[in-house]
């Protein structure tokens, strides 16, 4: 979303567990931000709910599984029998939920089960490298004392205008009517006429066809950096690849005919159900703005589609704590802003300059390596509680990845096509990606972090820890930060990097 909290359509859960029930008892992480999330549910009425602390253990070149000298044994017993050991619990206590390879390791997303049943938010991932070596470990089983529940509400994705395999867009409501606008040979010429009403005919057509131009293009770039069906994409035929189908997006433009303003949302129900896509009108100017014409703002919601699919093994349910959904809001504006670079400049980036109508466009501070511009570190995040402020800590210290990344190995223009560049851009993507899929349920910022790192042994054997960790610590995510506190210490072997 880009002004109010996300997907509270598709999921209401509630986790109710005894903080001192942890197996392993939970790290020194203290702050709520951590563990709860408050939501109003209805008009009024608030839920807090609690989640696990999620414990995160990274291994650089790997560990060894108990079953690695054992032939024919598949990523997934190998991943439970590292975590029964790990955790010193039982076989019957570890269900597979789901897993897949990739072309660096293989993921496994296990969960926790007492007398055959699930508990929620009880999970672990497991990923195994080429070498067979564990490599990350997130889990957050708790002992059985007390049990969880889940609990969804589905909203449900049938009325087509503009439909393909990866989204399908309509005007209004899905009960909106059908109409056929493809003209001959695939050409979709729907030009917008920017001084007449949004909601003319001419208008919503060419808003539809962006919206589901730019739904596409964001799972085809996602598509050949990892997000595929095996990793619980959003598509409606999977062809034999694996994982869930039937779940392409479905996008409303002008959702409620328009009558809300100033916003957008995503819905992420787990892998198998479609993703909900609404963009409304801004009232910023006269006429109104469509927000399915502001790119960045369609691609800050589709990455909510990513980042709840690829977090937990496509359970969608890894972003309920206020630091989680805070950093969901920043995955969601630095993959914005990675498709609005075009060369190697570096430029400050703002999201959402169109529908505001003003430069400053919708956060609080430009995107930048520069401190005056954007002064964000991680101490920020301990004095903010709304989740798009904290996103922007989030997404600026991403910025600053980004920037050096792109500093070190340039700009490639052919990155949203080729997953093979080597441009800093490229790497980025790739390490955005997979650092995703190998992070803990309810990631924080120190979490996440640790899975950038451990994403970029994986695939690059570690070449760009130094850069990772200085940027990260230029922010505060040093080291040893910690609760809060900022630290802009790197590991004694980084020392002497470059910082900027
Ligand atoms: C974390 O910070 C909060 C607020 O500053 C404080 O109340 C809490 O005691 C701290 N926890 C730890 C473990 O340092
Ligand atoms: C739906 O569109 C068709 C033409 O595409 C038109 O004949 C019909 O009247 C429309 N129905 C409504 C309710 O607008
Ligand atoms: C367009 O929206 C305006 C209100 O903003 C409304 O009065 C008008 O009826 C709408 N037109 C169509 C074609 O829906
Ligand atoms: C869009 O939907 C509204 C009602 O939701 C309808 O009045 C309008 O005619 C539709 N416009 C197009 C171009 O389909
Ligand atoms: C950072 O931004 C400030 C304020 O715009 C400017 O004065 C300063 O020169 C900038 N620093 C660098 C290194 O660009
Ligand atoms: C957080 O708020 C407290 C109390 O207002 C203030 O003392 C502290 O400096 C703030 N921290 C940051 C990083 O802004
Ligand atoms: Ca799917
Ligand atoms: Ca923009
Ligand atoms: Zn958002």
């Amino acid at each position: 979303m880009v002004a109010f909290s996300f997907k509270f359509l598709a999921s209401v859960l509630l986790a109710i567990v005894d903080g001192s029930s942890a197996l392993v008892p939970p790290s020194s992480i203290g702050s709520k931000h951590t563990t709860h999330r408050k939501r109003e549910i209805a008009h009024g009425v608030q839920l807090e709910t609690y989640h696990p602390t999620g414990n995160y253990e990274t291994y650089a070149e790997g560990v060894v599984h108990p079953l690695r000298k054992r032939r024919g044994v598949s990523f997934k017993e190998s991943s439970v029998a590292f975590l029964q050991s790990r955790l010193g619990i039982d076989a019957d206590k570890v269900a597979f939920h789901s897993g897949y390879e990739n072309d660096v390791v293989s993921h496994s997303y296990l969960k926790q089960v007492h007398d055959g049943i699930f508990f929620a938010n009880a999970v672990a991932n497991v990923a195994i490298n080429k070498d067979d070596k564990v490599v990350a470990l997130g889990h957050s089983f708790v002992t059985p004392s007390k049990q969880c529940s889940t609990f969804f509400v589905f909203v449900s994705v049938t009325n087509p205008t503009r439909s393909g395999n990866n989204a399908i867009t309509f005007n209004g409501s899905t009960s909106g009517n059908v109409t056929s606008e493809s003209g001959p040979g695939l050409v979709f010429d729907y030009p917008q006429d920017a001084s007449t009403a949004p909601n003319t005919t001419a208008n919503i057509n060419a808003a539809r066809v962006n919206n589901f131009y730019i739904v596409n293009s964001v799972h085809d770039i996602s598509y050949r950096y990892g997000f595929t069906e095996a990793a619980f994409n959003f598509q409606q035929e999977n062809f034999g690849k694996g994982g869930a189908e039937g779940d392409r997006i479905t996008a409303l433009i002008q959702a409620g005919s328009g009558i809300q303003v100033d916003d957008a949302d995503f819905t992420t129900p787990p892998d198998g159900q479609g993703g909900i896509m609404r963009m409304y009108l801004w009232d910023f100017t006269s006429p109104h703005r469509d927000g399915a014409f502001e790119n960045d703002i369609v691609v800050h919601e589709n990455t909510h589609g990513i980042s709840n699919r690829l977090t937990g093994g496509g359970t969608a349910v890894c972003f309920q704590t206020t630091e989680a959904g805070g950093m969901g809001e920043g995955w969601s504006d630095a993959m914005a802003e990675w498709t609005e670079q075009t060369d190697a400049t570096i430029r400050d980036y703002v999201l959402g300059q169109y529908v505001s109508n003003n430069p400053a466009g919708v956060r609080t501070h430009p995107y930048s390596t520069n401190k005056t511009t954007n002064p964000l570190t991680y101490a920020d995040v301990g004095n903010l509680s709304e989740v798009h402020n904290i996103g922007e800590v989030w997404a600026n210290m991403l910025h600053n990845v980004y920037a050096a990344l792109v500093g070190v190995y340039g700009f490639d223009a052919t990155a949203r096509t080729n997953p093979d560049s080597t441009g800093g851009n490229a790497v980025y993507l790739h390490l955005f990606i997979d650092a995703l899929a190998i992070q803990p349920c309810s990631p924080t910022f120190v979490t996440a972090r640790d899975a950038w790192i451990q994403a970029d042994v994986n695939r690059y054997g570690g070449a760009n820890k130094c850069l990772l960790w200085t940027q990260f610590a230029s922010r505060g995510l040093g080291v040893s930060a910690q609760n809060h506190t900022n630290d802009a210490t790197v590991p004694s072997d980084c020392s002497l990097f470059p910082s900027n």
